[in-house]
């Protein structure tokens, strides 16, 4: 039998046109996912069920008995933090925080979970996070509030704002103490560039003024000009932004 050999061309520079990337953790066997995993070109990290310890487990569980018929589920998973089960409940696990990032800048981000009312949670802040280095440059929280009947759907996102990473995160003390946390399970995750990422001044056409206004941001080395998301600006940035500026917008 003849076996074919692929020859792959990897090309100098690699440009990365605006895409949604997304997941809804259904292609995964429940069970553990790692400290890291990759989904739908998104790589999860530093998953904490309390403030400062080292990463957990990442976890997927079908929850297909509790949530099918929910248009914010989509079957047959939810990611979990640190622990999964069998069968097809729903696994609420307490979770303090995780981060996410496609590796490259993004501009949207949203995320849909489900929490269960812990006993005297009242008042924790519960974040989606945009972030640029360690700054927050865009958010969005609500508070968790005691619910019945047993648990109740929120959804976060951001936009309109170039960031590098999301981070999921809770704040706060309960009136008990030390609560920076909620039970819940996470599904459909997605992370997009819906602006022009050539458009750099934001004006709506692409014109000279882009260009400098890259070579400042470059300069100046702000984040931002890390255009092929690699967290060094070296020249292939240039390389990138001169690739995506000939592309064009739409
Ligand atoms: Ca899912
Ligand atoms: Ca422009
Ligand atoms: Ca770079």
């Amino acid at each position: 039998m003849r076996t074919r050999h692929a020859v792959a061309f990897v090309p100098l520079a690699i440009v990365s046109i605006a895409l949604a990337d997304q997941t809804g953790f259904d292609e995964f066997e429940p069970g553990f996912l790692g400290t890291t995993f990759e989904s739908g070109g998104i790589t999860f990290s530093d998953n904490m069920q309390f403030r400062g310890e080292d990463p957990l487990l990442f976890a997927a569980t079908n929850c297909t008995g509790t949530f099918t018929g929910d248009p914010a589920f989509s079957p047959s998973n939810t990611m979990n933090s640190g622990l999964w089960t069998t069968g097809t409940s729903a696994w609420f696990v307490r979770s303090h925080q995780w981060i996410a990032t496609t590796g490259e800048l993004a501009d949207h981000a949203s995320v849909e979970l489900w929490y269960d009312s812990g006993a005297d949670w009242d008042g924790i802040e519960v974040y989606l996070e945009g972030l640029v280095g360690d700054n927050v440059v865009v958010f969005d929280s609500f508070t968790h509030r005691q619910t019945v009947p047993k648990y109740e759907h929120a959804r976060l996102e951001i936009s309109g704002v170039p960031f590098e990473r999301i981070r999921f995160i809770c704040r706060g003390v309960g009136p008990t103490g030390d609560r920076d946390g909620i039970l819940a399970c996470f599904d459909n995750v997605v992370i997009e560039m819906t602006a022009c990422a050539a458009d750099f001044d934001g004006d709506g056409e692409l014109t000279i003024f882009d260009f400098l206004a890259f070579q400042n941001a470059f300069d100046a080395m702000d984040p931002l000009a890390d255009f092929d998301g690699d967290g060094e600006l070296t020249i292939f940035d240039f390389l990138a932004f001169q690739n995506a500026f000939d592309a064009g917008c739409e």
